[in-house]
């Protein structure tokens, strides 16, 4: 089953917004299979945003994600990575459709949230990134046959 990594980033954790965001990747069908919160270090928010180091908003991105805690998911199912970014809506959330998380709770790319990987091997990486391979756990929710039709 596909995987992504999922950050609800600090002001998602600021604005008391962990509950409805979870809620919204719950309700979609994903499986939770790691869920911590935890404040990200200067190291590893550099190595997570390594691909934008150069960029004249690299500074601004990694200061926003460690000025507080954030809540680290990783969710499995069926193309997880497309269907959490649709959950998620688009990068400027003044662009993002109604009804995605950012599109319902943002204004400003800067306070985007929520991060949700935007490829396969990117959401591996980040996973290896940010959990260790015993914080995630294997499991199946009774539900499955209503959810995936082939588990
Ligand atoms: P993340 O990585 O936070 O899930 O965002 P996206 O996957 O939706 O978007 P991205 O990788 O293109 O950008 C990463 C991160 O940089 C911020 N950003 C981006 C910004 O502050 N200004 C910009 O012009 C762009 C393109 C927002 C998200």
């Amino acid at each position: 089953m596909e995987r992504t990594l999922i950050i609800i980033k600090p002001d998602g954790v600021q604005r008391g917004l962990v509950g409805e965001i979870l809620t919204r990747f719950e309700r979609k069908g994903f499986r939770i299979a790691g869920m911590k919160f935890m404040q990200p270090s200067r190291e590893l928010a550099e190595k997570h945003y390594a691909v934008h180091q150069g960029k004249p908003f690299y500074e601004g991105l990694v200061s926003y994600i460690i000025s507080s805690p954030v809540v680290v998911l990783v969710l499995e199912g069926t193309n997880a990575i497309v269907a959490a970014r649709g959950t998620v809506g688009a990068t400027r959330p003044h662009e993002a459709a109604p009804g995605s998380i950012r599109g319902d709770f943002g204004l400003e790319v800067g306070r985007n949230l929520v991060h949700a990987s935007d490829s396969v091997e990117n959401g591996l990486a980040e996973i290896a990134l940010w959990f260790k391979p015993e914080e995630l756990v294997n499991w199946t929710r009774n539900n499955e046959p209503w959810i995936f039709e082939k588990p």
